[in-house]
């Protein structure tokens, strides 16, 4: 069986795909294009794509009968694949849960406290030469034990953000997200978005990406939000109206944010680049060898299942 991988992932995740199929491994960090995309559909029987390889219902109009029969995500967001598209040319779509959830709920945390207690601005003036020694009232920021926080989306990740941050920093939870999540430590569901931003200190964004949640943070949103409010996102960039949000932190209706994704991804607007209230990473979710390799394992487990016949583990359409 040939299989494509879009970028080159893990040693040791290539290593063992090498052990079950014929494997091409495509060694640019740039997204596939949509005539990469269409070919690699007639050429091979799977595919691992990732990130940003926008397998839209156009990659697929053409695809009579492809050759290829399951697209195994690597990585949990798949929401740059139509699932229904794919589907529909008869290939399956798995993702990685469960892989990422620890070192993303990790990056929010990290997030929070960089953003909250403006480490990121306080590390650029060191590093600048212009750090001119303590003083009592020098770069105060927001003190987040026993504050609340407010999560957006309950699922695996914004569970173990919500476990972080009652059990570390006896923050208060409430969350948002269509259903109610019992859980072994206190939570309180709020019924609306507006209620969250209004009591939320921090407000953490864990939703999956997609057309459901698509800006499904703007203006609104911001307007609600306490003054000293921190907003932040590890889920996807376009849940949040960029512009909106940019606008919030040049008028102050918000303290801060903390951002590992974009709304455009990789360009961050230079209006956002310029905030000393804006901590940005680079898209550092899962950045860690054994958080990859554990994704890379679990998208071959989706392939050789689904190549054998069989119901992928993490079927996803
Ligand atoms: C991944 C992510 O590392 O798993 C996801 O959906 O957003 C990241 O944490 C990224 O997608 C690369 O696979």
């Amino acid at each position: 069986m040939r299989v494509l991988m879009t970028r080159t992932y893990p040693e040791r995740v290539i290593a063992e795909a090498q052990r079950h199929f014929e494997v091409e491994i495509r060694e640019e960090a740039a997204p596939l294009k949509i005539g990469q995309m269409r070919g690699a559909l007639a050429l091979y029987d799977g595919i691992m794509p990732t990130l940003g390889d926008m397998f839209s219902a156009k990659v697929f109009d053409e695809a009579e009968n492809p050759r290829c029969k399951v697209l195994a995500n690597f990585g949990v967001g798949f929401n740059h694949i139509d699932g229904a598209a794919a589907r529909s040319a008869g290939v399956a779509v798995t993702n990685t849960p469960g892989a990422v959830t620890d070192a993303t709920a990790d990056i929010a945390m990290t997030l929070m406290l960089m953003a909250t207690r403006r480490a990121g601005e306080g590390e650029r003036l060191v590093r600048a030469g212009k750090w001119a020694g303590w003083h009592p009232t020098q770069m105060l920021g927001l003190h987040v034990s026993g504050k609340t926080v407010g999560i957006v989306g309950m699922g695996r990740i914004g569970q173990a953000i919500a476990r972080r941050c009652h059990f570390g920093f006896g923050m208060k939870v409430i969350y948002a997200n269509r259903s109610a999540k019992e859980l072994d430590f206190d939570v309180t569901r709020v019924e609306t978005l507006t209620q969250l931003a209004q009591q939320a200190d921090v407000v953490m964004l864990a939703v999956p990406g997609g057309a459901d949640t698509h800006h499904l943070i703007k203006a609104p949103f911001f307007e609600a939000m306490k003054p000293g409010g921190y907003l932040i996102n590890i889920a996807r960039g376009d849940v949040v109206d960029e512009t909106a949000l940019i606008n919030a932190l040049q008028k102050g209706q918000i303290a801060g944010v903390g951002l590992d994704v974009y709304e455009h991804e990789p360009k961050v607007p230079e209006a956002l680049r310029m905030l000393d209230n804006a901590t940005l990473l680079p898209h550092l979710g899962t950045a860690a060898l054994e958080v990859r390799e554990k994704m890379g394992f679990m998208a071959l487990d989706n392939l050789r299942a689904a190549l054998a016949g069989e119901v992928p583990p993490n079927l996803v359409n």
